[in-house]
């Protein structure tokens, strides 16, 4: 694997005021391994409750931004918006904005060049549709995407890459580790091919879709998944946030 294991808590649009005061009280008492960084993905509307409360070993990732400075956008959060509020991460290209709000690959590398050049990780998405996988697409599918992250950004430093295969998201569905290996590779592949071997040994590749405290272990152990992005468990099962008390 590349780098430090990277688990993110991507909460989607759930949650009360309530529940993630009760969720941030538990992430601050669970035992978290040093050698893994934690970030969790409030809705918009919490972020600054959640970092006002949570423990700072923890990061904070948004889950969308505009493609540029604020403005006149009406219903859009800027990236400088994000920075103040101590986001040091933005979650983009994931395939519920792709599939249900109609983002395309040019749209998000435009947020992605200009989350970076604000200084705000990347957790950059790429994912193929189950019918993409039986047509013996998806490698194509996850080249194109990343082609359009690679076209678009100026460096590749503070990107993390979340392979998300779309059959497997909140379907419970998970990818075996042999499937999620095999794309792993090919995309290290491409980076190094396209991008340069540098790039592609040192930047994380995470696995997301149906992840939980029972399959997290096995995937883990996989040479090139550097870590998780996890929707649904990540608001219920802690130990999902660390790859120790996964295993
Ligand atoms: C994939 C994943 C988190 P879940 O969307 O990004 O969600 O773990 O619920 O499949």
């Amino acid at each position: 694997g590349s780098g430090k294991f990277f688990v993110g808590g991507n909460w989607k649009c759930n949650g009360t005021k309530d529940s993630i005061s009760k969720l941030v009280s538990d992430l601050n008492s669970a035992t978290l391994e040093s050698d893994v960084d934690v970030v969790v993905t409030p809705p918009f509307v919490y972020l600054d409750q959640v970092k006002n409360t949570l423990i700072e070993r923890i990061e904070i990732a948004a889950q969308n931004c505009w493609t540029g400075k604020g403005g006149a956008f009406t219903g859009e959060i800027s990236v400088e918006q994000l920075k103040d509020l101590g986001c040091k991460w933005v979650i983009l290209g994931h395939s519920e904005r792709r599939h249900i709000l109609g983002e395309n690959n040019e749209f998000i590398g435009k947020k992605a060049a200009y989350a970076l050049s604000q200084n705000l990780g990347v957790i950059a998405c790429i994912g193929e549709l189950l019918e993409e996988r039986e047509a013996g697409k998806t490698f194509d599918i996850c080249f194109q995407q990343m082609k359009a992250f690679a076209d678009a950004v100026p460096s590749w430093d503070d990107i993390v890459i979340a392979y998300e295969p779309v059959w497997a998201i909140g379907t419970g569905k998970v990818a075996t580790p042999e499937q999620a290996q095999e794309v792993h590779v090919a995309v290290r592949d491409w980076l190094s091919k396209n991008v340069t071997a540098e790039v592609a040994s040192k930047t994380r590749i995470i696995y997301g879709g149906s992840v939980n405290a029972g399959n997290c272990a096995e995937l883990a152990k996989k040479e090139d998944i550097d870590g998780f992005l996890v929707g649904g468990a990540s608001l219920k099962v802690l130990s999902c946030y660390s790859r120790g008390l996964c295993q």
